[in-house]
């Protein structure tokens, strides 16, 4: 284990935000007296750690609960928890935000937005995916290749470092999904599907079709939409029902244009509160299902779920996953969490154990997530600035999710959770009760039991015996 190469010449960085779109000329931070680098030479590897080892040794570089090839509840944990890395936030991520200047100066990096940068950016990425040893990336778009002046010229860009990507994926790493960028250039300021200018929409539409024949070709196994600047800031200038209309006519088109290219993926929405809009279109579960039930759109969808996203609309994490689920919907997680004494997306690596233990519940119940997985669309802290932080962090996240598969396994094991909810219900057990859901009993024939039976004896609802018994497993 060793920390990041220290390479005055390739320190600097020019991505100052969260999804980098075009820095061609920005030059090196000011005030941290770096050189740019020579943006021609190729990224030659190796100033990243070792693949961690599993074991259960107190090595922080190595897992000590997720062990790949091990089976738990009939399943190998890579198959349960098929983890991606997110290059968004592992490689796009700079450690900068609205106070402050990036932080995190890879190694790899030349201060550049060329193709060339590019290219060596995305050489990192499979050397940190294949050290890590996971089999899945998960990218946007305008991630991994610069925007160029034109349309086609950024197809261009686009297909070269999709062309390297091809390459370095072997014939074992695969995109989880791809995406496109619909939110990050200026151009979708008021929305991309939800644009009142048309030309957006068809921009937006074209970016969409391009992005799913790459992620197609790379063997992406889904293509997730998240509605970034789909919503509205005031309904004053807004009409709402006309951008909902819009919206559902452009998923209408990408359902379609699946099709038609024999993309067989599954295409995820992804539902976000609020952050950058006020109000977000797909704002939790419920609200996106209902808008695919309206518009028959229920049957080419499911959802990505993210937890932080899931805390914003007041739900938790568990809500959203068992509201998808339930509904055969639960297509994908993005795996994070919020800060509870924080109002906004943080994206923070999932470190509670409790948490995870109730996300594996869900993914246990819907009989694991494939074609979908864990997305970690998750970044360091903007004080963690060592290319070892990148793998400690996506080890701990791994982990977490591990040991709350381990503690599912226990609780499933236990049995007594599972007889605690069932006992609940009990009395629906009953020949009645498997009429009235079976829907065969009117108000009348209730009513009339209501009268011969009395009044109810309502039993306790155990919650503090739940919560011990939940507790035990961790
Ligand atoms: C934004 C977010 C995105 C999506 C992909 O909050 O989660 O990174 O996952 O566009
Ligand atoms: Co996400």
């Amino acid at each position: 284990m060793r920390a990041a190469r220290v390479l005055p010449w390739f320190l600097c960085l020019c991505v100052v935000s969260r999804y980098p779109i075009h820095c061609g000329a920005q030059t090196c931070p000011a005030d941290l007296q770096t050189e740019c680098g020579d943006p021609s030479s190729e990224w030659e590897g190796s100033s990243s750690p070792e693949s961690p080892q599993s074991s259960m040794s107190k090595n922080p570089m190595s897992y000590r609960w997720y062990n790949a090839e091990e089976e738990i509840l009939g399943k190998k944990m890579k198959d349960w928890m098929r983890f991606s890395v997110a290059f968004w936030h592992t490689f796009r991520g700079t450690g900068a935000d609205p106070f402050g200047a990036p932080t995190k100066l890879w190694p790899w990096e030349d201060g550049t937005n060329s193709l060339a940068m590019a290219k060596r950016r995305m050489r990192a990425n499979f050397e940190f995916i294949n050290k890590l040893g996971v089999d899945r990336w998960c990218f946007h778009d305008r991630d991994i290749a610069p925007d160029a002046k034109t349309l086609a010229e950024t197809n261009a860009n686009l297909d070269e470092l999709v062309a390297l990507a091809k390459e370095l994926q072997g014939s074992k790493i695969r995109p989880l999904w791809g995406t496109a960028q619909l939110f990050m250039h200026p151009r979708y300021m008021h929305g991309a599907a939800t644009s009142p200018e048309v030309g957006v929409y068809a921009y937006a539409a074209a970016q969409v079709k391009k992005a799913m024949e790459v992620t197609h070709f790379l063997g992406g196994e889904n293509f997730v939409f998240w509605g970034g600047r789909e919503g509205y800031q005031t309904l004053l200038n807004t009409d709402m029902k006309r951008e909902l209309d819009h919206m559902a006519a452009f998923l209408r088109g990408a359902a379609d244009w699946k099709k038609k290219i024999g993309f067989n993926g599954t295409l995820l929405i992804e539902p976000k509160p609020q952050e950058p809009t006020k109000h977000q279109y797909d704002w939790d579960a419920a609200t996106t299902m209902s808008f695919l039930q309206k518009y028959g759109l229920i049957d080419e969808f499911k959802l990505n779920i993210e937890c932080n996203h899931a805390t914003l609309s007041g739900h938790s994490c568990h809500h959203e996953l068992e509201t998808a689920r339930i509904n055969g919907l639960l297509g994908n997680i993005d795996a994070n969490t919020g800060d509870p004494q924080i109002g906004w997306d943080t994206d923070q690596f999932l470190t509670d154990i409790g948490e995870a233990t109730l996300v594996m519940l869900s993914v246990v119940r819907n009989g694991g997530l494939a074609p979908g997985g864990f997305n970690f669309d998750a970044k360091l802290r903007r004080e963690s600035t060592d290319v070892e932080d990148l793998f400690l962090a996506h080890i701990s996240g791994m982990d977490t999710l591990a040991r709350g598969l381990r503690n599912v396994a226990k609780l499933i094991e236990d049995g007594s959770l599972g007889e605690l909810v069932k006992r609940r219900y009990h009395s629906f057990d009953t020949e009645f009760g498997a009429q009235i859901e079976g829907g065969k009993v009117d108000f009348e024939t209730l009513e009339k039991k209501a009268m011969e039976w009395g009044e109810p004896v309502v039993p306790s609802g155990k919650q503090e015996l739940a919560e011990i018994i939940f507790q035990s497993a961790l």
